[in-house]
């Protein structure tokens, strides 16, 4: 009987061992996250049924619609010009190396095929075609990285209940299983994990609708870092990383900001960063939302992640008939002129050795370090001390070099005159010593 007693002990004591392991990441993961840091840039996709409204894709929400009520809309939903290939092919002539794609939103329809319920594209629509595998075989073909966004937020499922503090107007009945709610949740996760080839990770959101509540996240994490280990997972939470995360999103924020209102609670963690913004103010298509933010605004926006060391994700909401509004494809054809001949600044790079300031910022790669000048009015430029003496400063755009001269305080450069002061971005290119 001792000898049970102690067995049962020892095994115990394993099974918490294993349990309160920490999480750590596989070789393809952290390669994943150096190929993820280096891509830099990548295309947010917002796309949901609720783009036949043209509201936003908080229309559910907002406009209190009820469950029953909501859907009427995927039959509506036949993006007939849908192609997965021109939406790939605009997002890599802007410059961008992934792409993040809403594959259920908070009002829990499935854009892909899911053997889970009928509440999908398959079921409900007379389109009836799986919209992630086609972004994934299109992906595929044209080495694009494709990251899956994945709503824990469901308005739509009986069993995401208690409610959090969203969703309670969809007249759902007041009772339902949680547990149910989460093993829904992880075979859809599953499904997506095991169908559609190799992910670049998943891209959580909505966590905060219920922060007291038990996600069992370990359950997930693990979940999916067996299925895929390279797939790196991030949690739009608006907090400090969770153990078993790989990179960390602010929204509307550069990291460490709290400009657009969401990362009040937010610290800065070790991981890979992303500040994810939209083109206009919308995250969904938005046929009212003309606040659109002009390519010189997005592109400073890219340089400066890059200079907070972080990555950038720019988000679209395609329109119902499964094209991207043409205001979006101008702008993102004039950021692709840029990063064809700005890129080598920005790709590959991390935060540079100054760190961020009114001018601009820097980045730094190999032996070059690149000063990206976003707002000086004088021909005289001033920046503070960089470790080690100065090469060459160098023109990026002309390859001329520039007179400089440098005390203990930093180094002056003269700047060309006739540069061109509305530009976004005039880059010098340091050769240290
Ligand atoms: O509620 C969502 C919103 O619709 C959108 O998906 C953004 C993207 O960062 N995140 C949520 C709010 O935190």
């Amino acid at each position: 009987m001792k000898k049970l007693t102690f067995l049962i002990f020892i095994l115990l004591v394993i099974a918490n061992a294993s349990f309160a392991q920490e999480y750590q990441p596989t070789k393809e993961n952290l390669e994943n996250r150096e190929w993820y840091q280096d891509a830099k840039f990548g295309m947010f996709i917002h796309w949901g049924v609720y783009s036949v409204l043209g509201v936003h894709e908080w229309v559910m929400e907002t406009q209190s619609i009820n469950k029953d009520t909501y859907e009427k809309i995927p039959a509506f939903f036949n993006p007939t010009e849908f192609d997965a290939e021109e939406w790939i092919l605009m997002a890599k002539s802007a410059g961008m190396k992934y792409i993040t794609i809403t594959t259920k939103h908070h009002d829990g329809f499935a854009m892909f095929d899911s053997k889970l319920t009928d509440w999908d594209i398959m079921d409900r629509t007379v389109y009836k075609k799986d919209i992630i595998k086609q972004m994934a075989e299109a992906c595929k073909k044209h080495g694009i990285k494709l990251y899956l966004y994945y709503s824990q937020l469901d308005w739509h499922h009986n069993d995401y209940y208690p409610r959090g503090d969203t969703g309670q107007k969809t007249g759902r009945p007041d009772n339902g299983n949680w547990e149910n709610y989460l093993d829904y949740m992880n075979g859809q996760l599953t499904e997506l994990l095991t169908n559609y080839g190799e992910i670049g990770g998943i891209w959580f959101d909505g966590w905060w609708d219920k922060k007291e509540t038990d996600w069992q996240l370990r359950k997930t994490y693990d979940l999916i870092h067996e299925l895929q280990p390279q797939a790196m997972i991030g949690s739009n939470h608006h907090q400090a990383p969770n153990p078993g995360e790989d990179f960390q999103m602010f929204e509307k924020d550069l990291p460490g900001e709290n400009k657009g209102g969401y990362s009040g609670d937010s610290e800065v963690g070790n991981l890979p960063l992303e500040a994810a913004e939209t083109m206009a103010h919308r995250w969904g298509f938005s046929l009212q939302d003309k606040a659109y933010k002009s390519s010189k605004e997005l592109i400073q926006y890219l340089v400066k992640a890059a200079g907070y060391n972080s990555n950038f994700l720019l988000n679209v909401g395609p329109m119902p008939n499964g094209k991207i509004q043409p205001e979006f494809v101008k702008t993102l054809k004039v950021i692709g002129d840029w990063t064809e001949k700005y890129g080598e600044t920005i790709y590959g790079t991390r935060g540079g050795p100054i760190s961020p300031q009114s001018w601009g910022v820097t980045t730094q790669k190999e032996d070059k370090i690149y000063i990206h000048i976003m707002d000086w009015k004088t021909n005289n430029f001033f920046f503070p001390t960089i470790e080690g003496n100065i090469k060459s400063v160098v023109d990026f755009q002309s390859k001329k070099k520039l007179k400089h001269s440098t005390n203990s305080f930093g180094t002056l450069v003269e700047l060309p005159e006739n540069r061109d002061y509305g530009k976004a971005d005039f880059v010098l290119e340091i050769t240290p010593k």
